[in-house]
């Protein structure tokens, strides 16, 4: 059993136009299959799923040549801006079923202005192969499940997806784990920001445990609100397949249930997003599974009992 019971609203968001390809907007049924709900509900959490958001695309907004689907990533971005806020404004915790990774701009945003209006810092951790900070202006692809990052720190460029003046995060704020693949421009764009990102390399070298008693260290002393957003690519391909962007030698079984597992420990998450399943690609839905697996310890299920005394 959980140490403490949550109220947790599921909340599908089917979005694919954001990645290059199609599939991704089958993750919320994949991850209901593979029994989210019924894994916390066990857990002693009460779960409300709240179906999956269906936005018109928004045609007040131009489209952009360098911002590919725009009009519908906006819609999600819009949508989820708003069903997480009041969901966290109702006491729960949102867990956004994805979906691509563009759908963070909304969920993100959602909880910075909850997290303003508790007057807390918002802090974000990116479990990602890749960085995400890419801006319509410097993305290679034009796909913009690369540039969420980008979007909530700040980023300029943007067409107004959210309304000006919209409460952001300050990129001090950004902790990015298992990164792999970064572009040119991002490389220079994360270090001129200020990200705090630990790569696959210093995961090799210092060990997930360390990385993570240095991130809760900082978000506790800070006593921030901490969203966490898992990308499927930040697993090693081995482990899970199901996802349009695989990079070799990402995290492990381990590694990864012991992030989830501290972070349980911490008490300091408020939110989560589930993002890049790709259940075309999967095999035989280990992913799906996989990424419920990694929920469940996010919530409390544990090898054994033991003291709390992380960060
Ligand atoms: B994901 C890429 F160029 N950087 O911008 C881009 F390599 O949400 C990939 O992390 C982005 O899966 C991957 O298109 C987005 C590319
Ligand atoms: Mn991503
Ligand atoms: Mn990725
Ligand atoms: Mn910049």
């Amino acid at each position: 059993m959980a140490d403490t019971a949550k109220q947790i609203a599921l909340i599908g968001a089917p979005l694919e136009e954001g990645s290059g390809r199609r599939g991704a907007a089958m993750g919320p049924t994949a991850l209901r299959i593979a029994g989210i709900d019924t894994t916390l509900a066990e857990l002693g959490h009460g779960v409300t799923d709240e179906g999956d958001l269906r936005p018109l695309p928004a045609r007040d907004l131009a489209n952009h040549p360098r911002a590919n689907n725009l009009q519908v990533v906006a819609a999600f971005t819009r949508a989820l801006d708003a069903a997480v806020f009041d969901a966290a404004e109702a006491g729960r915790f949102p867990l956004v079923l994805g979906g691509d990774h563009a759908l963070s701009m909304g969920s993100v945003s959602g909880m910075a202005r909850h997290a303003a209006k508790a007057g807390r810092p918002l802090f974000v951790l990116w479990l990602d192969a890749h960085a995400d900070f890419n801006s319509p202006a410097t993305s290679p692809s034009g796909n913009m499940h690369g540039m969420p990052v980008a979007f909530f720190c700040g980023e300029a460029e943007f067409a107004p997806i959210l309304e000006k003046g919209r409460p952001l995060v300050d990129p001090k704020n950004v902790f990015q784990v298992g990164i792999r693949s970064v572009d040119a421009r991002e490389r220079e764009e994360i270090a001129e920001h200020g990200v705090n990102v630990y790569d696959m390399r210093a995961v090799d070298e210092t060990g997930m445990a360390h990385i993570m008693h240095e991130i809760l260290g900082r978000i506790r002393a800070e006593n921030g609100l901490l969203h966490v957003s898992f990308d499927v690519d930040f697993l090693d391909p081995d482990l899970a397949p199901g996802v349009g962007t695989t990079v070799p030698g990402g995290a492990t079984f381990r590694e990864a249930h012991l992030i989830m597992e501290m972070l349980c420990d911490s008490g300091l998450v408020s939110s989560l997003d589930l993002v890049e399943l790709n259940p075309f690609l999967d095999d035989r839905g280990k992913s799906a599974r996989i990424l419920v697996e990694l929920t469940a310890s996010l919530f409390g299920r544990r090898i054994l009992d033991r003291p709390t005394r992380s960060a």
